[in-house]
């Protein structure tokens, strides 16, 4: 009876898959090796499928992207259709292999990457409706115009640069106003009729990837059944600096712009925060500091006053990179990045780094203007580029970050180094390094205002995506959600009120291109615990003594010892589970917040003092700002 069965279950096995039959005869090591020498042949054969294919993606992306005509998105959308097909008939193969059977880990990983379709499992149909959606919504932002406050014929103004200095600069209320109610009108506004069905299609598409909706399609990049949790639980470590920081900096607008505008506990008002999201707010650093008096690192200033252009501030970038035994841009990058904004070309300026799947093709694209902000961006984008460089060995589908966190990590990290006063003064950007007490809370200050600022914007930013993907906001409540959630985590308002006819999610370019951004809150916490490994691998910071070398004077420039533990982390890109190469780095197996609240200890303790002595209320009552159906509502209300 037994041999019946067994026999019926091999001829079953055999029938499973049309590849040549199974040899029953064959003894189950030697089957074994077989199944495994197949699988390398495959495998083989598809990574050399998808590199051709990936680099095909990205030449019509590039030159979409530089040039946003209609022949050149025709030409996208074409490629990527061919694409899509051939994603299809590899998963098809993929699927019929007995590769769950595979012994070996990393080729198993392989076949469990290539086996999910993503948005290419959408009908022909759809996915062109998908891609074309999603480049319509960038065309939209990227060439969308504004009129100037002052001067009411100027209306050429773009959100780069001109509609982002005027918010860098400006210390109008009224023009802040103008500037962010009309920004809103010609981009997130625009929009707003072709979000739902960006939204459908999304979920269409991670239905038929057998996930409940696209939220959960993009959280499987974190490989953690409780990935929302760990985000919550960071953010209840993380929130009480940000509600010092917030009552702080509340109280230096109210005393810039007067109680009318800034009131003393309720949320702060969106456009006073030198941002166009109020995403970052180091553009208000210098007239909020803790202590004036002491010289502020203006780096913009010095860089002009130095004749930097974009390739000399990428280039002090690269400089970084290598000094530390990371990979130079190859000469390829400096003849084809676009580093500045072409005259007369209708591009997508929003900064991005981009991989051509051969080894050899590695781009930027930033309309950079010389300013302390774009040499940080610089750092960032060049950081992506220098995972793609460490990576390249990687077959094809492990050409990624480790979890997409991991991408956004790397740039920023040396940039934590980069932007320390004593390196700024070595590189000649600034005069004096002071380290004394008032000069640390300054640069503290500054840095809090970009990276503590962030944290409740990038939550918000996939909370309101996760409902919507999730079905728990719908298109009637897209804009009230959206507000509510900045007042929840954020603590801002709108400057005026806002209704149901406004898009105001829409304005932001990660939520119209398609791009997740929970990536950057792992970011800004993780590039915390690899700066701290970094500096203990560099001997400028002792764990067992951590006041002897604050966390943040550490400058890992010219230190190979560094670069080489970074390195070994990045040449994993997505072979292992992000666990594994957190481990690689900084000996741990989970997200910590404890190196980002370390470094900014000084601040917290100076701010909690300071906000008592003022009686600062912490937090904010709920506001009266309206977000109704209709905007004739508002003109009656
Ligand atoms: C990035 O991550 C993104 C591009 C296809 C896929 C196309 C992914 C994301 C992308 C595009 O590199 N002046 N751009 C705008 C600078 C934009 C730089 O989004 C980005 C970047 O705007 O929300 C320095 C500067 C350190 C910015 C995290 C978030 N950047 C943003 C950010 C930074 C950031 C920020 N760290
Ligand atoms: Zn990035």
């Amino acid at each position: 009876m037994l041999r019946l069965i067994l026999v019926a279950a091999i001829v079953a096995l055999a029938a499973a898959q049309p590849m040549d039959p199974v040899d029953p005869t064959q003894d189950p090591q030697v089957a074994a090796q077989d199944l495994t020498q197949r699988a390398k042949d495959m495998l083989k054969r598809i990574d050399k499928l998808y590199a051709e294919w990936n680099h095909k993606q990205s030449i019509a992306g590039w030159n979409y992207a530089s040039n946003l005509t209609d022949e050149n998105l025709a030409e996208k959308l074409n490629v990527s259709a061919a694409a899509a097909r051939v994603t299809k008939q590899v998963a098809q193969e993929v699927n019929d292999f007995p590769w769950r059977e595979l012994q070996d880990d990393n080729l198993k990983r392989q076949f469990q990457k290539l086996s999910v379709l993503g948005t290419a499992a959408l009908p022909e149909e759809s996915y062109k409706e998908f891609e074309t959606t999603i480049s319509e919504m960038e065309n939209i932002y990227s060439t969308a115009k504004i009129c100037d406050y002052k001067n009411k014929t100027k209306c050429d103004l773009a959100l780069e640069p001109e509609i982002t200095e005027i918010l860098m600069r400006s210390r109008d209320p009224e023009e802040l106003k103008h500037i962010w109610v009309e920004w809103r009108k010609a981009s997130g506004e625009k929009v707003k009729s072709l979000y739902p069905k960006y939204v459908e299609l999304a979920n269409t598409a991670a239905r038929l990837n057998n996930f409940s909706d696209y939220a959960a399609y993009w959280m499987k990049d974190y490989e953690a059944d409780d990935f929302p949790d760990q985000i919550e639980s960071l953010w209840q470590q993380l929130k009480p600096l940000y509600l010092q920081l917030h009552a702080y900096v509340r109280r230096e607008l109210r005393k810039k712009y007067g109680e009318n505008v800034v009131s003393k506990n309720g949320p702060i008002p969106a456009h006073l925060l030198g941002n166009a999201w109020a995403q970052t707010w180091s553009n208000i650093a210098d007239f909020t500091t803790p202590f004036p008096g002491k010289k502020l690192p203006d780096v913009s200033a010095a860089l002009v006053d130095q004749g930097y252009n974009a390739t000399s501030m990428f280039r002090l970038a690269e400089n970084f990179f290598t000094s530390i035994n990371l990979t130079a841009m190859p000469d390829t990058f400096w003849e084809k990045s676009i580093l500045e904004k072409q005259k007369g070309v209708d591009m997508i300026c929003h900064a991005s780094a981009w991989e051509f799947y051969d080894g050899k093709d590695f781009r930027i694209k930033q309309c950079t203007r010389v300013n302390m902000e774009d040499l940080l961006t610089a750092h960032h984008e060049m950081g992506h580029i220098e995972y793609y460089l460490q990576y390249k060995g990687q077959p094809a589908v492990f050409k990624e970050g480790a979890n997409p966190g991991f991408h956004e990590a790397v740039g920023d990290v040396i940039s934590l180094s980069a932007s320390t006063p004593s390196h700024l003064k070595k590189i000649g950007l600034l005069k004096d390094d002071a380290t004394d007490q008032e000069a640390v809370l300054n640069h503290l200050y500054s840095k809090s205002l970009d990276k503590i600022a962030f944290l409740p914007f990038a939550y918000m930013m996939d909370r309101w995506r996760w409902n919507v993907f999730q079905g728990k906001v719908t298109t009637d409540n897209y804009n009230c959600n959206w507000w509510s959630l900045a007042e929840e985590y954020q603590g801002i308002e709108p400057p005026v009120d806002r209704s149901e006819d406004d898009f105001d999610p829409g304005a932001k370019y990660h939520i119209i291109a398609d791009v997740e951004y929970i990536r950057y809150y792992v970011s800004f916490v993780i590039q915390f615990q690899f700066h701290k490994a970094l500096c203990t691998e560099a001997k400028q910071y002792d764990p067992k003594n951590p006041s002897a070398n604050p966390l943040h004077q550490c400058d890992i420039y010219d230190n190979k010892d560094a670069g080489n533990l970074l390195k070994s982390m990045l040449e994993l890109g997505s072979s292992k589970p992000w666990q594994d190469a957190m481990e690689k780095i900084a000996g741990v197996r989970q997200m910590d917040s404890a190196g980002l609240l370390e470094y900014f200890k000084p601040l917290t303790d100076w701010l909690t003092e300071e906000n008592k002595k003022t009686n600062e209320y912490i937090g904010w009552k709920s506001t009266t700002k309206q977000c109704v159906q209709t905007r004739e509502e508002l003109v009656n209300v």
